[in-house]
């Protein structure tokens, strides 16, 4: 019987501490500032997903905007397109990257501009993880790893050897 006990004590033990400990992490986010304005934004972020199989359901960020999608992005010959995406499947124990040119968070509808140097939380919905919170500061377009494709401007027309 003590021994039984004991097994439930280590049994909830164990959940507390991965109730305590995400499966997921958030590395890396970034949004991309925008002109006076523009109506929508993007966030890049990387997912560190220690857990099993996921995937990232939805995303909300209140206080710049009521209207957020999930995107991927695909090439279609040299043209850069984005299409909405239901969920992003997170495989387990990898890190999934939203990036330019890639998946990413597209805020639609801001409700003002993005200025450099600010910050927003953004409250991120998993299937299996739950939510997670993180604050995500607003860089310059410069300072973004790399040029954007969300301004209305491609590089469809640069020259290709
Ligand atoms: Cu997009």
């Amino acid at each position: 019987m003590k021994t039984f006990l004991f097994s439930i004590l280590l049994a909830f033990s164990v959940l507390a501490a991965a109730a305590g400990d995400p499966a997921v992490r958030i590395d890396n986010p970034q949004a991309a500032e925008t002109p006076p304005g523009a109506k929508t934004g993007v966030v890049y972020l990387d997912i560190v997903n220690a857990g099993g199989a996921d995937r990232l359901l939805s995303a909300k960020a209140g206080e710049i905007t009521d209207y957020i999608e999930l995107h991927a992005t695909r090439f279609e010959g040299d043209l850069m397109r984005m299409r909405k995406v239901e969920a992003i499947d997170l495989a387990g124990g990898a890190t999934t990257s939203l990036k330019p040119g890639g998946l990413h968070i597209m805020l639609i509808d801001l409700k003002q501009p993005l200025r450099a140097g600010q910050s927003f939380a953004l409250t991120l919905q998993f299937e299996k993880a739950g939510t997670v919170q993180v604050s995500v500061p607003i860089r310059t377009r410069e300072d973004m790893m790399e040029p954007m494709q969300h301004q209305g401007h491609d590089h469809s027309g640069a020259a290709r050897p």
